[in-house]
């Protein structure tokens, strides 16, 4: 498929049998769909990305090709048929543009531009191009919410408050020698800096050099859809957009309400115009291509999703909603889950949405720990199997499933002991604004982070045993190592039939050839059960049973309702059972049925 190719809009069910589904999978969802506009048997629009399995690359930490211990593009290119060996067909790229790096590259520079230290736009075309050769698909990150304090865009707004770029970013006037409201930073301390310059204070909900955009300036707009044509005429096929329920600030900026100053997300996000300027940006820009676009919706509760993702508002395909990936956490602390909590958030989340709307389910990304350590067991008896249930319970449940680079391996969280060994600004500055000023103990902070650091899923991807997994030439990566690289890396992963990653791309394939994987209705069968995560996918007559034990113990196990287990389709212990409606289940076992 040429990049010209990739520009024609066509029905989404020649796209799905071109690009993503082998031709059994195809034959099969015709079957269901009598032409090609028509809907799956229970009522979904077909269309390529609730039919992609989405890989999640941040660029820092996935290969270094020129030994200066970072992550670059040219780096991702050589790895392009490890990503598609693993089952992926759509990559989201977190930023690869411009940037003086406070936060990792979402602090944008220069929208037009690649990051000088992960290469040049040659390199990304080159990327672009070995990504549409193996008919797989890339979509950006969009972080538009905010730019860099060093954006052209920002240095001229600071410089008077009559610069033509001045109403770019959110200013206002220093009363009283205090902030302007009480909104607190997502990096700690206020969302307000007092700029020099003119003695006015500017918005930033992230980092100070992170300034929020002024959406409500009409140009600003306009310039956001512009970058955005610029990505999508080279050829990219849509954006995972930060923090977009952010960009519609509250009229007048009231003070935060003292139940939300722990969780402010929910008072930032949702603004006024946000509809409005979805609406607009979809049709000035995306209703022109065949796209994806992915919400990151933090802030977004589940009854307000459907405003968003409904396909008859034309504003977004889905968002992430992050109920599951925070169940371990209260505020930045961490709190022990239970999987009944789990499986009632699956369960209100398919409630909420109807067949207009679609869903994503991930279990990570770059900002949480490693999804083993976390959601699984990542002690050495259990971290292969739970992993591989994981990867299970992601390709099975109803939306479209996102992995994070390393979980495909089983990457573990790292054994972090000190501040020193963090490179996160979310981390250095709470550390300041909790542990210097004595309200945290040193080494309270350490343990909590130790469980819930955003750096975890940060350091560099373990490729081989050699000297720094193989990750870089270089001495020091700019992040370290996992330690455990040597038993946990790719080469020897490809090698072993037995491996996450090889599970992974099976799994992957019996996703992609069954349509009712895909489509299917979702049921918990046992929403109560503390271990054990049973449920079903069902379009038309085809049904399939997921059984996970989600614990250590052995557990026989008799299926509720007369239910039997059907025929196995795959499994991640080698078990034999089948037809049966007594199962015998090892620790962390998971298996799939045909009914
Ligand atoms: O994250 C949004 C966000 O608010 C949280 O995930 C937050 O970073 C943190 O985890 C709160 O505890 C997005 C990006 O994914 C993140 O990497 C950026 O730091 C942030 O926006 C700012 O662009
Ligand atoms: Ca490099």
């Amino acid at each position: 498929m040429t990049l010209v190719d990739s520009r024609i809009v066509l029905p989404a069910i020649a796209i799905t049998s071109m690009i993503l589904f082998t031709e059994a999978a195809a034959d099969a969802t015709q079957a269901q769909t009598s032409t090609p506009q028509s809907t799956t048997a229970n009522g979904y629009q077909p269309r390529w990305w609730k039919e992609a399995i989405v890989y999640q690359v941040y660029p820092r930490s996935f290969k270094d090709s020129n030994g200066d211990g970072i992550g670059d593009l040219k780096g991702i290119t050589s790895k392009l048929d490890y990503i598609e060996g693993l089952g992926a067909n759509v990559i989201w790229l977190s930023p690869h543009y411009d940037s003086p790096n406070a936060d990792n590259g979402y602090d944008i520079r220069n929208y037009r531009k690649v990051m000088a230290e992960f290469g040049t736009m040659a390199d990304f075309d080159e990327l672009l191009k070995g990504i549409k050769q193996r008919h797989m698909k890339l979509i950006l990150d969009l972080v538009v919410n905010h730019s860099s304090d060093e954006h052209a865009w920002f240095v001229e707004s600071r410089k008077s408050k009559d610069n033509p770029y001045r109403d770019y970013y959110i200013w206002r006037p220093a009363n009283a020698a205090h902030e302007p409201n009480n909104w607190v930073s997502f990096f700690s301390g206020s969302a307000w800096k007092l700029d020099p310059a003119t003695k006015e204070y500017y918005l930033h909900l992230f980092a100070e050099k992170q300034p929020d955009l002024n959406w409500d300036n009409p140009s600003v707009r306009q310039e956001v859809y512009d970058l955005m044509k610029f990505w999508l005429d080279k050829g990219v096929d849509g954006f995972r957009m930060d923090v977009i329920p952010f960009i519609s600030k509250r009229e007048r900026l009231p003070d935060l309400p003292p139940a939300y100053l722990t969780r402010p997300q929910y008072f930032y996000a949702m603004g006024p115009h946000l509809h409005e300027y979805l609406q607009e940006m979809n049709r000035e820009v995306l209703s022109k291509y065949d796209v994806m676009t992915v919400g990151e919706a933090f802030g977004v509760t589940l009854e307000q999703t459907p405003t968003l993702v409904d396909e008859r508002r034309n504003e977004l395909n889905m968002i992430f909603n992050f109920d599951v990936v925070r169940l371990n956490r209260d505020g930045r602390k961490w709190r022990n889950w239970n999987l009944p909590e789990m499986k009632a958030v699956y369960t209100t989340q398919d409630k909420a949405l109807d067949v207009h709307s679609w869903n994503t389910i991930f279990l990570s990304n770059h900002d949480n720990p490693r999804v083993v350590s976390t959601f699984g067991d990542d002690s050495p008896g259990f971290r292969v199997p739970s992993a591989k249930l994981l990867a299970t319970m992601l390709l099975t449940l109803k939306g479209t499933p996102f992995i994070y680079q390393g979980d495909e391996l089983g990457m573990t969280n790292y054994p972090f002991t000190h501040i020193e060994e963090f490179d996160d600004i979310e981390v250095k500055n709470a550390w300041k604004a909790e542990v210097l000023t004595g309200k945290v103990k040193a080494d309270d902070y350490i343990a909590n982070l130790r469980k819930t650091s955003r750096d975890h899923s940060r350091t560099p991807m373990q490729w081989d045993s050699s000297s720094n997994g193989g990750f870089t030439t270089a001495a020091n990566p700019w992040l370290a190592v996992n330690p455990n690289y040597k038993d946990i890396n790719a080469r020897q992963e490809l090698a072993d039939p037995n491996s996450i990653y090889n599970y992974f791309s099976k799994m992957a394939k019996l996703r992609e050839k069954t349509p009712a994987l895909v489509y299917g209705d979702y049921e918990d069968l046992d929403p109560q059960n503390m271990k054990i995560f049973l449920y079903t996918r069902t379009l038309g007559t085809d049904k399939y049973l997921v059984v996970l034990n989600f614990s250590e113990d052995n557990i026989s196990y008799t299926l509720p309702g007369g239910l039997k287990a059907g025929q196995l389709q795959i499994s991640n212990l080698g078990t034999k059972e089948q037809n049966t409606a007594a199962l015998k289940l090892k620790g962390w076992e998971a298996r799939v049925y045909k009914q």
